[in-house]
């Protein structure tokens, strides 16, 4: 897999060259290029941004660099991944999804957005999805692509020693993960649950599943009822 990344704070990505991207880049799974957006400006002050048409705060991100950029990486054909809090959720399907591609491009946005031209430009050229990590605001996009690289690089076939791990954890049967325990048995007084200790496998893993049942109900029931979790949206639609 090519990963190909636009930003104008290209050391935000130095991350990348560590640990698990790091370890797939030496296994040659997957090949990394960072570029500075500013490097397709053509004045004097590298400038990226400009004020929105229509008024309004903050600036926008200028479509001149963007195409530029586009043209030569040549990302006809790729994935354009646009990190932006109005994305649809990244979740671990899309995740899997991402996986399957040979070419990501991120293309990390800044100040309040990058002119809508270059997303309706590149949707001729790439497969454009504009991804969002969570219900809050970043100032950029780059550590959103951080995360999003890290939950896919770890699901390319060959990169983890252990299979098994990828299928028990959280998210991949819709719970939250179980609570772990190692040794020792007892420690500050605080005991590990005796089922685990049993050595009844039929127990171990009824336990599990309860115990993954509850923290799902309690964390995150919108996991557990995704119609209920839209239904503040009715609401909204309503008024
Ligand atoms: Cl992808 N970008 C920014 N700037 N903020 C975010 C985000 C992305 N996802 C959640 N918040």
């Amino acid at each position: 897999m090519r990963l190909d990344y636009l930003t104008i704070f290209p050391d935000y990505l130095a991350p990348l060259g560590l640990s698990l991207p790091g370890k797939a880049q030496e296994r040659g799974l997957i090949e990394v290029h960072v570029h500075d957006l500013r490097q397709w400006t053509d004045d004097r002050h590298h400038t990226v941004d400009d004020t929105p048409y229509g008024g309004g705060a903050g600036m926008v991100m200028k479509p001149e660099p963007w195409g530029e950029a586009f043209d030569v990486l040549a990302i006809d054909g790729a994935t354009l991944v646009v990190t932006t809090p109005s994305g649809e959720p990244f979740t671990q399907a899309l995740a899997r999804d991402l996986a399957t591609r040979e070419r990501l491009v991120f293309a990390c946005g800044r100040y309040e957005g990058i002119d809508q031209r270059v997303l309706d430009h590149a949707a001729g050229r790439a497969e454009v999805r504009e991804v969002s990590i969570g219900d809050y605001v970043l100032n950029g996009g780059e550590v959103a692509a951080l995360a999003i690289t890290e939950a896919v690089v770890r699901l390319l076939p060959g990169f983890m020693g252990n299979a098994e791990s990828l299928t028990e954890e959280s998210h991949e049967d819709g719970l939250l993960e179980y609570p772990v325990y190692t040794k020792p048995a007892s420690w500050r007084g605080l005991d590990v649950p005796d089922v685990l200790l049993s050595g009844d496998h039929g127990r171990i893993s009824a336990w599990r599943r309860d115990q993954a049942e509850r923290r799902t109900t309690e964390r995150r029931p919108d996991l557990l009822h995704p119609s209920r979790a839209d239904s503040e949206w009715d609401v909204v639609a309503a008024t």
